[in-house]
């Protein structure tokens, strides 16, 4: 674990690290090709911090970012940190309704947002009850991110924030569908660039990483910024969706030396008819988080990369890995070892530590776990136990202390890497007027990759068909999150008191 300081400001120390390296490219925008040195993100962070000072956002207030992995994304959230103000990253995929809760929930006094993303948060505009003023990235009007930035002076003057302060947030979904704001202090992110970045990925000056994961996730977030600003690497970010396309167009173009995905990316990758050949990519290692990687697939890419992926699981919670296969020492099939630095164990439902081989509930102990869920003491005491962070997920461990996913310990699916609630697509789906009840598992595809089932009751006398229904629910919902099957039966296993049995749906679904 790494020594911090009392007085501690993280994106003070993230920027002081690079003062030697003002020339260097912190950032690359991989559509637009415009870069940003460490000289010029010092700089406009510092600015940004002061204008924000100017306009009288005081420490400890929070704004909200709901900003495209853009150049500008990087100077927002050191510059809200330098000042002190905490910054809540929000997931630019959810909905009005979401953003309409996390605003009222955090109490944000501003929003930072992307312009396209605009039509989505225009509703909330003046009805959110703190919500002062809203700046828009990517553009140079009075009210831009940049204009902020060119007002602010440039002196480097970070609030003085100890390391326990909080630093930032960010929304973990909420098995009711309800996200909990994830409170993480100034000491995390440090600490997770050194025990995961350096002490398993071995990142270094020289390597170019590109993160599929956007800025705005826990997985991102480090390996986008926190990983490549703490030993001045560069960061090629993407502000568009990471299809297959344009993944591999950043990878020709930029030649990253990590690549950071997910394993429905890889399985999507592997099966572009265009993917590019080994000797074009620059790869010198690959990670996967999210959900588990299938083996064939880890597999697949090796053979066709010559380069390892290396599957590993972290959490909003403890900001980010805390347990992975490491280099060279790859078991496809499982999620590797503890990073050292994290303690993990195994606990029975009867409460004990399980021995090798036997299932039972992951918990974490280590130096990046969340303070808290922000006005939730309920859920935050289910989960942050003493040392110890329940993650909700099912493992067993071999004699070799190679860890094993079981499944999840709740009913939430893990879909693309993203958490999804079944209540709450089952709720999206009852409010059609031809349905009466729903029931959401998770099936797996033919890459082994989980994703929603809906089984789905009409009411008497209605039709609907699945298409229909799909759309319905990608419409209100986060569009990741709608039922890719759906079968219609006449009634759902309940219990006597009337609880959907989705164990027995799980059961006679054939995987
Ligand atoms: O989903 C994961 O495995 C993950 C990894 C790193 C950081 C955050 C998360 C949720």
């Amino acid at each position: 674990r790494v020594d911090i300081p009392r007085d501690y400001n993280a994106a003070q120390d993230l920027l002081a690290r690079n003062e030697g390296r003002y020339g260097k490219v912190a950032f690359i925008d991989a559509v637009s090709g415009a870069s940003l040195t460490y000289g010029d993100l010092a700089k406009q962070s510092y600015q940004f911090a002061n204008a924000l000072r100017a306009k009288g956002f005081t420490p400890e207030t929070r704004v909200m970012i709901a900003m495209l992995d853009t150049l500008e994304w990087p100077v927002v959230f050191l510059g809200c940190i330098l000042a002190g103000v905490v910054p809540v990253a929000a997931n630019t995929l959810l909905t009005t309704k979401d953003f309409e809760f996390m605003l009222r929930d955090s109490r944000a006094q501003a929003l930072f947002v992307s312009k396209p993303l605009l039509p989505v948060f225009e509703s909330l505009v003046g009805t959110s009850g703190t919500l002062k003023d809203v700046y828009m990235a990517g553009d140079d009007a009075a009210n831009s991110v940049a204009a902020l930035i060119a007002a602010g002076s440039p002196v480097p003057s970070p609030h003085d924030t100890s390391a326990d302060d909080p630093c930032f947030w960010l929304y973990s979904s909420g098995s009711t569908g309800t996200p909990k704001g994830t409170v993480h202090l100034h000491s995390h992110l440090i600490q997770t660039a050194e025990l995961y970045g350096r002490g398993v990925l071995g990142i270094r000056e020289d390597d170019v990483v590109f993160s599929a994961a956007k800025l705005f996730f826990a997985y991102g977030l480090g390996n986008s910024l926190t990983f490549p600003m703490s030993v001045g690497a560069t960061a090629v970010l993407l502000p568009a969706r990471p299809a297959p396309a344009e993944v591999f167009n950043t990878l020709l173009k930029y030649q990253p030396t990590i690549f950071y995905g997910v394993p429905t990316l890889y399985a999507a990758l592997l099966a572009d008819a265009n993917r590019p050949a080994r000797a074009q990519l620059n790869l010198r290692v690959c990670t996967s988080a999210g959900e588990a990687l299938p083996a064939e697939i880890g597999r697949r890419w090796t053979e066709a990369y010559g380069c390892e992926i290396l599957d590993g699981i972290g959490s909003t919670e403890m900001l980010h890995i805390f347990l992975s296969n490491r280099p060279r020492q790859v078991r496809y099939g499982t999620t590797g070892q503890a990073v050292p630095g994290y303690e993990l164990r195994i606990v029975g439902d009867d409460g004990r530590e399980c021995g090798p081989g036997e299932i039972g509930e992951l918990q974490i102990n280590g130096p990046s776990a969340a303070l808290m869920y922000w006005n939730n003491r309920a859920k935050t005491k289910a989960t942050f136990a003493g040392e110890w962070t329940r993650s909700g997920d099912k493992y067993t461990r071999d004699a070799d202390g190679y860890y094993t996913y079981g499944g999840r310990s709740d009913d939430m699916l893990k879909v693309g890497g993203i958490y999804v609630s079944p209540f709450e697509v089952e709720a999206c789906l009852m409010t059609h007027a031809a349905v009466l009840e729903a029931a959401v598992i998770g099936v797996a595809d033919t890459d082994e990759l989980v994703k929603p089932k809906a089984f789905v009751v009409l009411k008497a006398g209605q039709a609907a068909s699945a298409e229909v229904l799909q759309m319905h629910v990608k419409n209100a919902l986060a569009p990741y999150k709608y039922p890719r099957w759906i079968e219609f039966v006449p009634e759902l296993p309940k219990t006597a008191t009337g609880k959907i049995q989705r164990f027995k749906l799980r059961a006679s679904t054939p995987p």
